[in-house]
């Protein structure tokens, strides 16, 4: 779908439909500007490319997984199955269940190959970014030195609001 160079960050989604939740990951990643490709593969629907995609991860360079899905929300945890990187599941909401059933299968995952889960929809796609920005930051002063700023301008935005 899109991509950079030498991306540190793979955002993934199960389906096309996704893209409007988590076209918000991608845009928080490019605030910060985290190098990142943006790929629909399922774990259903294509397994093996999935799997292919995920195992060969680290070796290009990629640092964190961010997998978004809806329904029975299989890729998240189907990717940590296939990578020591950290991967971040990110639940779709869903038509029937409004992302419940996304919630559960995304962040009930049995121990020891674990998913850490954000929340449903948007929040969770724009957590899911800061989280991975976290992450690369550890190892990185001036994204750490960008996430402060970025905490210090929503504190002052929520000090400035006034109420009619
Ligand atoms: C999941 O099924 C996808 O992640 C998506 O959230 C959901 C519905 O997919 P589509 O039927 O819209 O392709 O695999």
């Amino acid at each position: 779908m899109s991509s950079a160079a030498n991306p540190l960050v793979a955002v993934l989604m199960g389906s096309k439909s996704d893209w409007d939740t988590m076209r918000h990951a991608a845009e928080t990643l490019h605030r910060f500007d985290v190098a990142h490709e943006c790929r629909v593969l399922s774990a259903h629907r294509t397994p093996r490319e999935t799997a292919d995609y995920v195992a060969a991860a680290a070796g290009r360079g990629i640092e964190v997984v961010i997998a978004a899905a809806g329904g029975a929300a299989h890729l998240a945890g189907g990717a940590a199955a296939h990578t020591l990187l950290p991967v971040l599941g990110v639940p779709m909401e869903s038509a029937s269940l409004k992302g419940l059933d996304s919630l559960l299968s995304t962040a009930q995952m049995p121990a020891g190959v674990p998913v850490g889960t954000l929340s449903i929809g948007k929040p969770g796609a724009v957590n899911a970014a800061l989280l991975g920005v976290a992450i690369l930051a550890l190892s990185r002063p001036l994204l750490s030195e960008k996430l402060r700023a970025f905490r210090q301008e929503q504190a002052a935005k929520v000090l400035s609001e006034t109420l009619p």
